[in-house]
């Protein structure tokens, strides 16, 4: 757990988890040469282990799942049991893995717990999205080339493998007559990883099997680094709009793309002068974006005209990215105005309403919601306000009021509130960029809103209290504290 570890919580796998992952199965080794070549690959870069023992009673499957327990866990590899959830739960293995003619994934979750791993095998975008809602953890595609392996794996074409990759927010692992000659077909579908029976067991080297596979499935997945854009204004000084935002998804190992709404001249001091981009040409910015590398979040910052607002609005119902946060700039935190009178109307009606969720300050949540907030009674109050034309997750950024420091999620009629730490630096420049950015980031790695909000607020905590000190006026956070430490 790092310093933060009220607030963060790993993802139950990490996508290198998935990056090779290991099904067993014994027909491929002699009797006694089992347990070393599980331990040679393992060695060797298997990431992920599942035990798969076909035709065994329960009893000797328990007993092979507790043999091959202690060297998962020297490895600290996962070690996930296949189709038999009682023998997981028997041998405490970290998860189970289904297949759709299983017990049903809710009922699975309900009996493992909230706290294991669980996989399941998905053929259709149908079947993937209804095992996410009932509480997978990763799914299984294939068979994404033939095999004789599972002689009733029906083939799962790339299109919905990537349809598929599309269409939930959890890790996938694609499986089924993977080899190295063939890995590299799977680049760009979205996958985090590959699960193989016979590319390793069956070969006469499974060691150098594992290591060959695993440094093409690494290749592969590297084309999968989540994808962030951000649609805000330039700060040529670097601690907001553009610039903190690319640094925030750089340091959350995101590939961050821009497109710039408005040039300012500004610097820690105020804003000292803002060009507007053309509305057709921001539309240009998103086309080539989206028609190329096409993001799996987008924070949306300084838009500050009505027809800017407007032509972001038609490229995002066009192109749908799973995630929005739009951070309602209206003023800089040197009091700058940054949105015309006008464009207030648009905001509301146009851009909020795509919103997976909106990060008002109080002074945007107040004209947002049209009253005066002055206690956290209030925020709850201007939170349901802004509920009655918004039905997404608003975020209040609590600050400075006297009896109140935290942050206030309001979502499907639910509040929950973020404990604020106050750090005292008077250096915030940024904060709000900064702290959409990260949401953002963590909502294209896969984590939850609520999980996106408290990893955030961790990071803009790590990043405050790192006390850099640049320029005459409000300086900038270290966006990089985590890798200057
Ligand atoms: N599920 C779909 S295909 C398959 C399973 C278990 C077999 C994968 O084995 P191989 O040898 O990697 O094709
Ligand atoms: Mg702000």
């Amino acid at each position: 757990m790092d310093k933060f570890g009220k607030w963060v919580r790993k993802l139950k796998i990490e996508p290198r988890e998935l990056s090779l992952y290991l099904v067993t199965d014994r027909s491929w080794s002699q009797d006694d040469g089992f347990i070393a070549q599980i331990e040679e690959v393992l060695q060797n870069g298997v990431s992920m282990l599942q035990l798969r023992e076909k035709h065994v009673d329960q009893e000797l499957f328990v007993a092979r799942a507790l043999e091959l327990k202690g060297l998962a866990a020297q490895y600290q590899v996962p070690y996930i049991i296949n189709d038999d959830v009682e023998v997981a739960i028997r041998a405490n293995a970290d998860g189970v893995h289904i297949g759709q003619s299983d017990c049903s994934v809710s009922e699975t979750r309900r009996m493992i717990g909230e706290d294991k791993i669980l996989g399941v095998s998905t053929q259709t975008v149908e079947e993937a999205i209804r095992a996410e809602k009932e509480g997978a953890d990763y799914l299984g595609v294939g068979a994404v080339f033939p095999t004789a392996t599972k002689s009733d794996a029906s083939d799962v074409s790339y299109e919905t493998l990537q349809a598929i990759c599309h269409a939930v927010s959890i890790p996938v692992v694609a499986i089924g007559g993977i080899s190295k000659g063939n890995v590299m077909q799977l680049k760009g579908s979205g996958v985090q990883g590959i699960a193989v029976i016979s590319a390793i067991l069956g070969q006469a080297n499974v060691g150098q099997a594992a290591k060959a596979l695993k440094g093409l499935s690494l290749r592969m997945a590297r084309s999968e680094m989540p994808r962030v854009l951000t649609i805000a204004g330039s700060d040529c000084s670097g601690g907001a709009g553009i610039q903190a935002d690319l640094k925030t998804m750089a340091a959350h190992g995101c590939y961050g793309m821009s497109a710039i709404t408005a040039l300012t001249a500004q610097n820690t001091t105020g804003v000292y002068g803002v060009v507007n981009c053309e509305p057709d040409f921001v539309e240009s910015q998103i086309d080539c974006i989206f028609q190329d590398i096409r993001p799996d979040a987008v924070k949306i910052g300084m838009v500050s005209s009505a027809e800017i607002i407007h032509s972001v609005a038609q490229k995002l119902k066009t192109y749908q990215p799973a995630h929005i946060v739009v951070d309602p700039v209206m003023v800089a935190t040197s009091g700058s105005k940054l949105l015309a009178e006008d464009a207030m109307d648009a905001l509301k009606r146009e851009l909020i309403p795509l919103a997976t969720v909106i990060t008002p300050n109080l002074y945007e949540a107040e004209l947002l919601a049209g009253m005066k907030i002055a206690s956290a009674a209030d925020m709850v109050s201007a939170a349901e306000k802004i509920a009655s034309f918004y039905s997404g997750n608003i975020l209040i950024k609590g600050g400075h009021l006297e009896d109140c420091a935290n942050d206030l999620l309001v979502a499907n009629g639910e509040a929950i509130w973020f404990e604020g730490k106050r750090v005292e630096n008077p250096n915030t420049h940024g904060t709000g960029c900064t702290l959409s950015s990260a949401i953002a980031s963590n909502l294209a790695k896969g984590y939850t809103v609520t999980e996106s909000i408290q990893n955030s607020k961790a990071y803009i905590t790590g990043a405050l209290e790192d006390m850099l000190d640049l320029g005459q006026g409000s300086g900038p956070l270290n966006h990089q504290y985590q890798s200057t430490k």
